[in-house]
């Protein structure tokens, strides 16, 4: 039984669907993909036949379009699929049987990590994947991917995040999947705290320097502080919401290299409906979308044409 795991490459709730795999099952690939690349690379494999050497096709914190859903339904493929995802825009797939969105049960907002988490647990009697430190990572993942404040954990749950900015994604899969076989609990080690307080002084710097740096717009009826940045997207968007509440409906973190990000605090705007401007989506106060076709080249002709002039 062989099985390939789709994820999302951004952030631990996509990289730790490849960790629970590798807990529980022996034989697997994975591939890790932007949001808007995954349409495009379901309609590819399904051309040239890449998903027939596999039993199972399993597709976390990502989701395709409804036409490559009716695609897959209308082929022998959806039999394969299971797809678990928890971003609003996805919940029109909940209408094919492969498919498992859930943004939000038992007033508790899910991730991606925590549908598959619990898909795991009801199917496969793994020892493994029941040990606490297990759960206790997956929770983390979900807090900090879910932004919930509200949880004892919020503060602790964006050092994950922190170490696989730091570790990169190989370092942090096998961190992890080692660790979490032999550990009973989760804790961070000595080295990692050494980490973490090098990144959170570096992280501080770097969104000091940007806080006049923000350019303030009106979008239609939102005013919107865009601002250019390649890290820490999250907290960017968050402190800089925070520190011009007064001024703003929301920012705009503009990452050219990888995509927008948007996000708002609690009783400003519904950021996934602003997203939905530009083809993203996302959650009513974190959301993104795709760098527009051609947006960085139009920057670059913009900068040639100023020496011209
Ligand atoms: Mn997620």
């Amino acid at each position: 039984m062989k099985r390939l795991l789709i994820s999302h490459i951004a952030d631990p709730d996509g990289i730790m669907p490849v960790i629970l795999t590798d807990l529980v099952f022996d034989d697997y690939d994975y591939k890790l993909l932007e949001a808007k690349d995954v349409d495009e690379y379901m309609k590819e494999s399904m051309q040239n036949d890449t998903f027939s050497q596999y039993d199972e096709i399993i597709i976390t914190d990502l989701s395709f379009s409804v036409s490559v859903a009716d695609m897959i339904n209308n082929s022998p493929l959806k039999d394969k699929i299971h797809l678990f995802d928890h971003h609003e825009g996805a919940l029109e797939l909940n209408a094919y049987p492969f498919a498992k969105v859930i943004s939000e049960q038992n007033s508790k907002r899910e991730s991606g990590t925590t549908i598959y988490y619990n898909y795991l647990l009801n199917n496969y009697d793994n020892a493994i994947i029941r040990k606490k430190c297990v759960k206790d990572m997956v929770e983390l993942v979900r807090v900090g991917d879910t932004w919930d404040t509200s949880s004892p954990l919020f503060l602790e749950s964006r050092n994950l995040g922190a170490l696989l900015a730091n570790y990169g994604i190989l370092k942090f899969i096998s961190k992890y999947t080692s660790f979490l076989r032999e550990s009973d609990t989760f804790y961070f080690d000595a080295t990692e705290k050494t980490i973490l307080e090098i990144d959170e002084r570096r992280k501080d710097e770097y969104i000091e320097n940007l806080k006049d740096k923000v350019i303030i717009r009106d979008v239609q009826d939102y005013k919107v502080g865009f601002v250019f940045a390649e890290q820490y997207r999250s907290e960017v968007g968050n402190t800089l919401a925070n520190y011009y509440k007064n001024e703003v409906d929301l920012i705009a973190v503009i990452n050219l290299n990888r995509s927008l990000s948007f996000r708002s605090l609690d009783d400003k705007a519904d950021v996934n409906a602003f997203a939905s401007l530009f083809n993203g989506k996302g959650h009513i106060h974190a959301a993104g979308a795709p760098i527009p076709l051609g947006f960085n080249e139009h920057l670059i002709d913009y900068l040639i044409d100023m020496i011209r002039k």
